[in-house]
């Protein structure tokens, strides 16, 4: 479905003087708020002053003259019927309006912009006008995203708890706005889709929640920036297994005082899980107060042992468990601890007894420092 696109204007309102005058051969009438000049003969300022150089009448077709200065003569035919009075003196005459009604009308002029306006159906705004208190310009369709043409979800059976990656194809626009994409999911194959990501990526890495899930389906779409959506591509079924994370380990203990270069012992509390497909543990340390962390150790026991090296500042532990399906617990992370930086000093490089000491006499021991 097409969109229609409009600039939206605020618009100023500009009084418009009925009085016209004859230039050359035809009769025109001019705006107030300008200075304006028609052809060579007449040339009007923003007082309403008109060069006289030949014949002015009013709209109603009443010439105005020498012969009716200070006169007054009503204006007729549908209009409201008022008074205008000429003034003519020098080359020029002044045209006046004594009734309070000044017979003007108006006009309208276009202000400034104030952005795009969308609709569904052609007609909801004018081409080129007023509409309420905004004028529009017609600036023609826009057409939406194309669909992407592939979402890719994992094979096999999808765990809950476990987090999947959703991937999709490229959108194309005619428009050249494409803005992104929505990703939606339905969960046992009924009921509504719950939008799961919106943005510009082409990937979203999504966790089905523990419960009694039994299947799920993706779909994706792409938009634009002035709101059209292609259709949706949608993915295959996949069977939900429902699974539960591990707890998280319930303490971790590392030694009070870790010293630079030595072995440190890591211990932490064993996790539980509800399905009893607990697998194993993953242990990370960082020497950067956990801006930054790295693997030590990935397995079944409650243990292991790091060595942090000579010279390290600071350094943290965290522990988290994970299930045979794939889900992990929460991360159980140490206090950051000082390393204290200490080794003891080398062994003398030599040491020298007299070869045939005498008994009763004393000894001299010497030794490199
Ligand atoms: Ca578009
Ligand atoms: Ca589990």
């Amino acid at each position: 479905m097409a969109t229609y696109v409009w600039e939206k204007y605020n618009y100023t309102q500009v009084e418009s003087w009925s009085v016209i005058f004859q230039d050359d051969e035809s009769w025109k009438s001019y705006d107030s708020d300008s200075s304006e000049t028609f052809g060579s003969t007449y040339s009007i300022n923003s007082d309403g002053i008109i060069s006289l150089a030949g014949t002015i009448r009013t709209l109603d077709g009443y010439d105005i003259d020498e012969s009716v200065v200070g006169q007054y003569f009503d204006c007729v035919g549908d209009r409201i019927s008022r008074v205008i009075r000429a003034d003519i003196g020098g080359n020029y005459c002044r045209i006046k309006y004594e009734d309070g009604y000044p017979d003007m009308s108006y006009d309208y002029k276009k202000g400034s912009y104030i952005g795009t306006v969308t609709s569904t159906s052609s007609t909801t705004y004018p081409k080129n006008g007023i509409s309420g208190d905004y004028w529009y310009v017609y600036k023609g369709t826009v057409s939406p995203p194309s669909a992407p043409s592939t979402i890719t979800v994992p094979g096999g059976t999808i765990y809950s708890s476990t987090p999947v990656d959703i991937s999709w194809s490229a959108s194309t626009d005619p428009d050249g706005d494409l803005s992104g994409y929505e990703l939606e999911r339905q969960l046992d194959g009924s009921g509504s889709f719950t939008q799961i990501y919106r943005g510009s990526a082409r990937s979203y890495q999504d966790t089905i929640p523990a419960g009694t899930h039994t299947s799920v389906i993706y779909r994706v779409r792409a938009y634009d920036s002035k709101g059209n959506y292609s259709s949706y591509c949608t993915g295959p079924v996949r069977f939900v297994i429902n699974n539960t994370a591990p707890t998280t380990p319930g303490s971790i203990t590392v030694p009070d005082t870790i010293r630079g270069g030595t072995d440190v012992a890591i211990s932490w509390a064993a996790a539980t899980d509800a399905d009893d497909n607990l697998d194993g543990y993953i242990v990370e340390r960082s020497y950067n107060g956990g801006t930054s962390w790295s693997q030590i150790y990935q397995g079944r026991a409650t243990s292991t042992t790091s060595t942090v090296p000579f010279g390290t500042a600071t350094v943290m532990f965290r522990v988290q468990a994970y299930d045979t399906a794939g889900a992990k617990s929460g991360w159980r992370t140490s206090a950051n601890k000082t390393v204290v930086n200490n080794r003891a000093p080398a062994a003398p490089p030599s040491i020298s007894v007299p070869l045939s000491p005498a008994g009763g006499e004393s000894l001299s021991v010497t030794w490199t420092a």
